[in-house]
């Protein structure tokens, strides 16, 4: 009789068990990936893309992103708004599953010439997840120097649009270093 007892309880626990392991593992994680281009150029806007998924379960999510500190917001897209103080992007609440392709604008300082940090979050049901996809972006004279030194990072680009990377290209950046 004891011993009945015992698996009884032992048999509900693995039920327990399973239910919650169940319930972890179908709770739809939301997926969010950050698209930039290649390089940036002070003061030459970029548009950054955020794709979101918030996932089939997803009831309220919202996102903020963290744009590089001292660069210019110049435009947001699909209802975001500026929140000054804290220097994000911020979009929602949003009352459903929909998946949305979020934007804005952005001008790189005069005075940048280092490596740009991007960072984001997409809060759903109450959980917070990274915003994954590229997450640095690298002033784009540094890059082509760094392609013609061949030291890593560095990357065969084309900013003046005549299919060829050369002296041209290095000549383009320094010329529109800092255009409006
Ligand atoms: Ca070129």
């Amino acid at each position: 009789m004891k011993q009945n007892m015992k698996i009884r309880k032992n048999r509900s626990l693995i039920f327990v068990f399973i239910f919650f392991a169940v319930s972890f593992a179908t709770f739809s994680k939301p997926t969010a990936e950050r698209l930039l281009p290649d390089y940036y150029n002070p003061g030459q806007p970029i548009r950054v893309e955020l794709k979101i998924d918030p996932g089939k379960d997803a009831l309220a999510w919202v996102v903020e992103e963290s744009p590089p500190a001292g660069w210019k917001i110049s435009r947001i897209e699909n209802e975001g708004v500026m929140d000054t103080l804290n220097q994000k992007v911020k979009w929602g609440l949003f009352l459903d599953n929909k998946s949305r392709d979020l934007s804005y604008t952005i001008i790189p300082s005069q005075n940048e010439n280092t490596m740009a940090v991007f960072s984001g979050l997409i809060s759903v049901n109450g959980k917070s997840f990274d915003i994954e996809g590229i997450k640095i972006l690298e002033w784009g004279l540094k890059r082509l120097l760094n392609h013609f030194l061949g030291i890593p990072g560095g990357m065969p680009i084309d900013p003046n649009y005549d299919n060829q990377c050369d002296i041209g290209d290095i000549l383009y950046f320094l010329n529109h270093r800092g255009e409006k």
